[in-house]
């Protein structure tokens, strides 16, 4: 099939795709390759890797360890590449992904450069009416949407920003040619995953590095290390037993949780949990691998986040800018960690500005202004500040199921999904780690929703069914298990994209499933067990569900 379609063709098609990033690659492979479906995939930016295509910020890598941080799904695949490190590069995961969909023949399939700028299910033909940036129009039964939980950008635009005269970059939209910051005055905004990762990175290189943080994060050593060759060895020895264990743990990033509460514990035994894990490194394992209760219990939470205070005053010189990096927050966001942060701020070309006491008011024609008045000088900004998180991308999209039902308005006041994976009213769609969806870590995951959206197409072929969609009442269900999940956890006491509190007017709200990769695996392979009872089968001949 001609992956470039030109202008006013109809391309009528088994599955649309949208997105080559990690989902929407192996739903190209699963469904075009192994089911041998008549498959297209619409990608936005110019090659394959999604989140790994656009962020190219100096010191971008993966904070998950790489060995659960990748597919599973052809044991050759796994051990024919070798990464450099637990943590890799930015560059080095994007290679994979491209090694990936070489070896599987995918780029063939996908319409590189194309914005699927609406898709409207046509309910005379049971089918999606996908519309192009190019003009194209596709018609597809099923439409598989992997288009990234932190893929929209979130770029303030502060007053004046357009008068700035040197140069301004969004992390998650950065340039392909290298930026030279020798020597230059460069300002980052934000102090998440990806501002303590390019600060990190850019400090040695910059003349003056002025930090804009409005709320300190607590973040602990990455210890970057080359892979352990024994774990290798453990999943050689036992591949599909490995990949099992990461799916059916809470998190599955690939270590084993602890199923020791910190509660059970005296402050000094915590203390030399906390040590070790510190020395280990690692957000995720900081919070998951030393006790099963830091997202819910506060007295272990207290104990955790006055262990990082510690070190922060510890490695900072100056106790002001110590003071300035601790949170008083809860441990309680998405954990971060990253070798060497803290001591960038011990570097006398770097400076630390309290955005949130004294806020940017505006972007001057050399500079940031803050509140106090002050004009901190620039040649160049970096705006490290985030994602519109979990529904940006899916909202970026006119979506229009039954009815004329606007995917904008049913998720209005929030986003309602079965399983985060399917919506009611707009059938034959799935949201590969959509809204509602586990909070886990995600190429496994991603498989997973793959592998059950392809059973799933499977049941209504064989059905000789046109559509599949959830139940209202099993949405409703899901929908309150999740929050009540939540509910029991402090996350939803802390501000950040996990709750959509990140973005102005977006409504504020439970946006995961938070009961663990292993309850969620259980939920699939019930779902599918049961004939997809949860689901309504439409046009069926043989009737199996309805
Ligand atoms: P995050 O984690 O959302 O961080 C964004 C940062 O930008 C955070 O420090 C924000 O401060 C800051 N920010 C956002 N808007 C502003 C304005 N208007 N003024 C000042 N500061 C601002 O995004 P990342 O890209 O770092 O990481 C997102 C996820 O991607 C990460 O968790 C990984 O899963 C991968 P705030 O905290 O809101 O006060």
């Amino acid at each position: 099939m001609d992956s470039q379609l030109n202008g006013g063709e109809v391309l009528d098609l088994d599955v649309a795709i949208i997105g080559s990033g990690f989902s929407g690659l192996y739903a190209l492979h699963k469904l075009r390759n192994e089911m041998g479906l008549r498959v297209q995939t619409f990608e936005n930016a110019l090659g394959v890797g999604g989140t790994w295509y656009w962020n190219r910020y100096p010191g971008a890598r993966s904070d998950t360890e790489v060995s659960a941080y990748c597919y599973s799904f052809d044991r050759d695949l796994f051990f024919d590449w070798t990464w450099s490190a637990r943590y890799p590069r930015q560059a080095e995961i994007l290679a994979y992904l491209n090694h990936v969909a070489d070896k599987y023949d995918l780029k063939r399939s996908i319409s590189f450069g194309t914005q699927v700028e609406s898709s409207t299910f046509d309910e005379s033909i049971d089918r999606w009416v996908l519309r192009t940036d190019k003009g194209q129009t596709v018609h597809a039964q099923f439409l598989v949407e992997g288009v990234g939980l932190l893929s929209s950008t979130h770029f303030p635009e502060f007053p004046g920003q357009s008068s700035f005269v040197g140069d301004i970059f969004h992390t998650a939209r950065w340039p392909h040619e290298p930026v030279d910051f020798t020597g230059k005055r460069v300002g980052v905004i934000g102090t998440g995953s990806s501002g303590i990762q390019v600060i990190s990175e850019i400090a040695a290189e910059a003349g003056r590095l002025t930090v804009f943080q409005r709320t300190p994060q607590y973040v602990v050593p990455s210890q970057n290390r080359p892979i352990d060759e024994q774990l290798l060895r453990e999943i050689a020895d036992d591949y599909d037993g490995y990949w099992h264990s990461v799916l059916h743990s809470v998190t599955a990033f690939g270590f084993t949780e602890s199923s020791v509460p910190g509660e059970s514990l005296t402050e000094e035994e915590r203390e030399a949990v906390l040590e070790e894990a510190w020395n280990d490194g690692g957000g995720f394992q900081f919070m998951f691998k030393t006790f099963n209760d830091v997202g819910v219990s506060r007295v272990t939470n207290k104990s955790v986040t006055d262990f990082i205070k510690k070190k922060i005053h510890e490695i900072v010189k100056d106790p002001e800018v110590a003071a300035r990096l601790t949170p008083d927050q809860l441990y309680a966001r998405r954990p971060l960690c990253c070798d060497g942060y803290y001591e960038v701020y011990n570097q006398a070309n770097v400076a630390l500005i309290d955005a949130e006491a004294t806020p940017i008011v505006e972007v001057t024609p050399h500079g940031i202004k803050t509140s106090d008045g002050t004009v901190h000088e620039l040649d160049i900004i970096v705006f490290a500040t985030g994602f519109d998180a979990v529904t940006g991308n899916y909202l970026k999209i006119d979506q229009i199921g039954r009815g004329g039902l606007h995917l904008k308005d049913k998720w209005g006041e929030r986003p309602l999904t079965h399983l985060g994976l399917m919506v009611n009213g707009f059938p034959n769609m799935w949201t590969l780690y959509g809204p509602m969806g586990p909070f886990t870590n995600q190429p496994p995951l991603h498989e997973a929703q793959v592998n059950f959206a392809a059973a799933m197409i499977q049941f209504v072929l064989d059905n000789d069914a046109q559509t599949i969609e959830p139940r209202l009442e099993a949405e409703t269900n899901w929908v309150s298990t999740c929050d009540d999940i939540a509910n029991q956890t402090l996350f939803p006491e802390t501000n950040s994209w996990i709750n959509g509190s990140n973005i102005p007017g977006k409504p504020v709200t439970n946006f995961f499933y938070m009961g663990g990769s292993g309850a969620y695996m259980d939920l699939l392979a019930a779902a599918e067990e049961s004939g997809f009872s949860d689901f309504h089968l439409g046009g069926a001949r043989v009737s199996a569900s309805v």
